[in-house]
């Protein structure tokens, strides 16, 4: 799928007039016709056909063989210029044709398109003015709703609302044998008006990757495809939504040991192009993680081609094509594990665990978005300890939670890093609970962060699902709000806004025996300011 550019063929026949374009700024023009003089120093190279001139084939920078002479007799290039600062301005040399590429998209198909990467939306130079060009419910002069979005562009996604359990039975989403485990969901708004679950399960004893497409309530809509290959042990499956499509990686084994892959599908799952293998080196590569920034996707994963677990990261087109080659993201001696990637105004957050089997922490590196690094490694934990960071985006900083595995009181923990990376929030406890809380998932919403996460303070013969909200700087807005019933576990709880103020839920629960993978989901509750 590629996006459409401009493209304006000119005339390039020996003595063709160009055609002018009328009112608007020029889109081409010839280079001044002295431009040449200073060649008369060197006499022309001879010639008997316009093939024998080097450079005959690029029309950009035309040639002919000017049977007078015998000589080749460079003409004027093309000069690509459409005064317009919102596209990039090339000559196809096959052609001798401008190509107008836009510099910002419309992904999300309202009309309006999303800023430039690092500039405000609607400011100067940001060739966009969209806010959320994911969702064709949010843009400028839109009214503000209770649907996950920031309808009106001013910062704050669902100004005033907050979110409680449904009060529904939960619907089991997996069907395959345990165990089964959640791996992502996305909303994909606008376009396919559904959620999207992937979740890893077993089937004839491999570990697959599956895509379900589920209604607002946890309803299958058709079938699960599997996204990864046949007989290629696969794991994995997070998803990010552009506006048009979901970007999905996995990692699986067909050739031979673990490595990262990437499609893109559609709202239903249906893969839009081959599988693009990401990874190509000796070693795992393992769970990776994905972003968009508006105009490419960001995915990171853990590898050990360099004999310790570092971080590593990959750019990718809207077309799917990779963006130069895998770049290292860490250089500490320890495993650097489990990573999770946000994109911001300007920058790229990218969070992990540090350290290994005897030391938990947490870390967090500021990238610019060519994945360079802006930071050295940000130790977040403090005096705790953590692992399996998750990581979001909130309106102007990042907010990273963890859990802590090795001491009382178990506590969830939080922290901000802003994008000159100074630790805005310094590691604090999020969670009440006694005994353990863990696996948090955040959904950002601008003067807020909803929290998700597991507890097993009910003693229910194992752990509940939990929701609160916090504010900005992660003080707790609300009570801790439990969402699941059942006895046993319910677990890794993955939060996506839904449509009319739904938030979804993903999660792993074993009520019927083994662990497999439901839906639940919250409400919008209260007014919208
Ligand atoms: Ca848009
Ligand atoms: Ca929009
Ligand atoms: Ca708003
Ligand atoms: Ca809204």
């Amino acid at each position: 799928m590629t996006h459409p550019v401009l493209e304006v063929t000119l005339g390039l026949a020996l003595g063709a007039s160009l055609v002018g374009c009328g009112a608007r700024s020029p889109i081409y023009e010839r280079a001044p016709a002295d431009a040449g003089a200073s060649i008369d120093a060197t006499p022309l190279p001879e010639c008997e056909n316009t093939s024998d001139c080097e450079g005959f084939d690029n029309l950009c920078a035309p040639v002919v063989c000017d049977s007078d002479l015998g000589r080749c007799s460079p003409l004027a290039p093309v000069v690509c210029n459409d005064s317009d600062p919102c596209t990039d301005d090339t000559c196809d040399p096959a052609k001798g044709s401008c190509v107008f590429t836009p510099r910002t998209l419309d992904n999300d198909k309202d009309g309006r398109k999303g800023p430039i990467p690092g500039h405000a939306p609607g400011s100067p130079g940001a060739c966009g003015d969209d806010c959320d060009d994911t969702s064709a419910a949010a843009y400028p002069g839109a009214v503000e709703l209770c649907d996950g979005v920031d309808n009106d562009c001013n910062g704050v996604v669902d100004d005033g609302a907050s979110f409680v359990p449904a009060g529904e039975v939960e619907v089991q989403i997996d069907v395959t044998d345990a165990p089964s485990g959640p791996q992502g969901l996305g909303w994909s708004g606008g376009v396919g008006d559904g959620y999207l679950a992937s979740y890893v399960g077993t089937s004839s004893a491999k570990t697959h990757t599956f895509l379900q497409r589920l209604t607002t309530q946890g309803t299958k809509i058709g079938t699960a495809s599997q996204l990864s290959m046949v007989n290629a042990d696969a794991s994995g499956g997070a998803l990010v939504w552009t506006g048009d499509r979901f970007g999905v990686t996995w990692y699986d084994r067909r050739s031979g040991d673990y490595e990262i892959y990437f499609n893109q599908v559609a709202p239903d799952g249906t893969k839009l192009g081959p599988d693009v293998q990401l990874t190509n080196a000796w070693g795992f590569s393992l769970y990776p993680q994905i972003a968009f920034t508006g105009s490419e996707y960001v995915v990171v994963w853990q590898d050990e081609q360099d004999g310790v677990f570092a971080v590593w990261g990959q750019r990718i087109r809207l077309d799917g094509q990779p963006i130069g080659e895998n770049v290292r993201l860490t250089d500490e001696p320890n495993e650097a594990e489990s990573p999770v990637v946000a994109v911001g105004f300007q920058t790229i957050g990218v969070a992990y665990g540090y350290g290994g089997a005897f030391l938990h922490d947490v870390r967090f590196r500021l990238l610019d978005l060519e994945l360079q690094p802006l930071s050295d490694a940000i130790e977040l934990t403090g005096s705790a300890t953590g692992v399996y960071p998750t990581l979001r985006w909130n309106e102007s900083r990042y907010v990273v939670a963890w859990h802590d595995p090795d001491s009382e009181p178990h506590a969830i923990y939080g922290s901000a890093v802003s994008e000159t990376a100074a630790v805005v929030v310094p590691a604090k406890r999020l969670t009440d609970g006694p005994r353990h809380s863990r696996y948090p998932s955040l959904l950002p919403l601008g003067d807020r962060v909803l929290m998700v996460f597991s507890d097993n303070r009910d003693q229910n013969q194992g752990y509940e699902i939990y929701a609160r909200m916090l504010d900005a700087s992660l003080v707790p807005l609300s009570a801790e709000t439990r969402v699941t019933q059942a006895p046993g576990d319910s677990v890794y709880p993955m939060a996506s806004f839904g449509p009319n103020g739904d938030v979804g839920i993903l999660f792993r629960d074993d009520r019927i025996g083994g662990q497999h993978v439901f839906f639940t989901r919250l409400q919008c509750a209260g007014t919208i300011d």
